[in-house]
């Protein structure tokens, strides 16, 4: 069912400091800076690698509000990995066999996530504590 760890999604204070620490300490480039207000997110994507089918990224965020998922995150446990996202061939696919196994999922239907990708979340108290993401990248 997974291709991939697209991404590991990083919650911080200030993207423009955490673009600077992660860029320093491992030589990663910014391929994309974006706002995704219906995720309540400023965000930046660092690459590990590419890939045909989609690469692999470092996936940080700042909240735009103090209500949204990653700002109720930070304010409850402060900084660091917030969620972990997997590649998957077609995410509505992935949706419907995951959830079909008892897993909440966080959205009815696929979202717009990074780099045009297709998104959808799985509740974290369903998947060990880990707040799961299926992304389905962009066709390159
Ligand atoms: N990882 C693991 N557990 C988490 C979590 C996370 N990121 N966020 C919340 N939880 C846990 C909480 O600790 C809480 O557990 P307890 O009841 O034991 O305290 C439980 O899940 C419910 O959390 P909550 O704070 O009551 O609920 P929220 O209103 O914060 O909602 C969640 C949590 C996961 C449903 C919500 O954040 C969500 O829908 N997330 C999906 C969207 C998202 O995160 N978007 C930002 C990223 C965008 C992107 O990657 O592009
Ligand atoms: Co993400």
């Amino acid at each position: 069912m997974f291709m991939r760890i697209d991404h590991i999604g990083i919650a911080c204070h200030d993207l423009e400091e955490k673009i600077a620490l992660f860029s320093g300490l491992f030589e990663l480039e910014v391929v994309a800076r974006e706002v995704n207000e219906e995720q309540g997110v400023k965000e930046a994507m660092l690459r590990i690698a590419d890939a045909d089918g989609g690469g692999s990224y470092i996936q940080l965020l700042e909240p735009l509000s103090p209500d949204s998922p990653v700002g109720k995150f930070l304010a409850k446990r402060g900084e660091g990995v917030h969620h972990v996202a997997f590649g998957v061939p077609d995410v509505s696919e992935a949706m419907s066999k995951i959830g079909g196994k008892g897993v909440r999922l966080l959205d009815e239907s696929p979202r717009h996530g990074s780099m045009g990708s297709q998104i959808a979340f799985l509740h974290p108290k369903d998947v060990g504590g880990m707040l799961t993401e299926l992304v389905q990248a962009a066709k390159s």
